[in-house]
């Protein structure tokens, strides 16, 4: 069984980061290893939450697991808390890495056109270093503008989005995926590069006109779930679009959905099923 290490917040309630990474890797049939960087109340788009972070447990956690002789296949890493938390997880990634383990960076702080309330340009540029490490990175389309120093633009073409994606490319991260990637009316989806074959990837599936919190980390710990299965990243990127549009749809349709995330719970069987 391939055992990945995810790395990212628990929002105790919020559907989201650790608890839809934890169950869609578990489902999809990956050991998880988790390393919680803060527990909060909720996600922080809920008012008043509480926030205890976590960093003095990030080293002692990682060397225990080193005195185990503990490996990875894969290193997810999602919403993070602070820049000095990001040094000690590149830390991590440098101790860990070995030939055979992929890192993914879901750079977790914006969407929109906006960063999120706890974030500043000081952690976009931490971000930016995070994702020089990594193997696979899947910002959106904000996270891209922020790192890249490009405008934010709700309207776009292809030429921009290749101008995203070859910025993303000098970071240095063999692929860049961009989510949320609208090329066609009616239609989002993603567009990424790789860089040893200097392939372009192009999917787009039917565009639901809902925004739902989580869907970022339903889809990045889908696309670590399929690419640990075996999968190609192109694969692995259509599976997890057409799961989080899916999800999306099914949401959509319960009258009693919380407000605060998608119905993903229902749709878990579905997602095994996935080709
Ligand atoms: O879904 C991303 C996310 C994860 N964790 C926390 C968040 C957010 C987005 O706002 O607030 C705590």
């Amino acid at each position: 069984m391939k055992r990945v290490l995810t790395i990212q917040d628990i929002s105790c309630l919020g559907k989201c980061s650790l608890t839809i990474a934890l169950p869609v890797l578990s489902a999809l049939g990956a050991e998880t290893v988790i390393l919680p960087t803060a527990v909060l109340s909720t996600h922080t788009m809920f008012r008043n939450f509480t926030c205890k972070d976590l960093s003095d447990q990030i080293e002692p956690i990682a060397d225990h697991w080193k005195s185990e002789g503990v490996t990875f296949d894969a290193i997810y890493t999602g919403y993070l808390g602070t820049t000095s938390q990001i040094d000690q997880i590149r830390k991590l990634f440098k101790s860990f890495r070995d030939q055979n383990t992929k890192i993914i960076v879901d750079p977790v702080m914006a969407d929109n056109g906006k960063l999120y309330p706890a974030f500043d340009m000081d952690y976009v540029r931490k971000n930016t270093e995070l994702c020089a490490e990594a193997d696979i990175i899947v910002p959106n389309i904000t996270e891209a503008a922020l790192m890249t120093g490009m405008d934010y633009r709700e309207e776009y073409d292809e030429v921009y989005i290749k101008e995203l994606l070859s910025r993303l490319n000098a970071l240095g991260a063999n692929v860049s995926v961009l989510t949320g990637v609208s090329l066609e009316q009616g239609k989002t989806g993603v567009m990424g590069y790789e860089r040893e074959t200097g392939e372009y990837y192009v999917y787009q599936n039917r565009r639901i006109d809902a925004a739902y919190h989580g869907t970022g980390d339903l889809f990045s710990s889908t696309c670590v779930g399929e690419i640990l299965k075996g999968r190609s990243w192109q694969d692995a990127m259509r599976i997890a679009a057409d799961y989080t549009a899916h999800t999306i749809e099914v949401t959509l349709e319960n009258p009693d959905k919380p407000w605060y995330g998608v119905d993903f719970e229902a749709t878990i069987p579905d997602l095994i099923a996935m080709k």
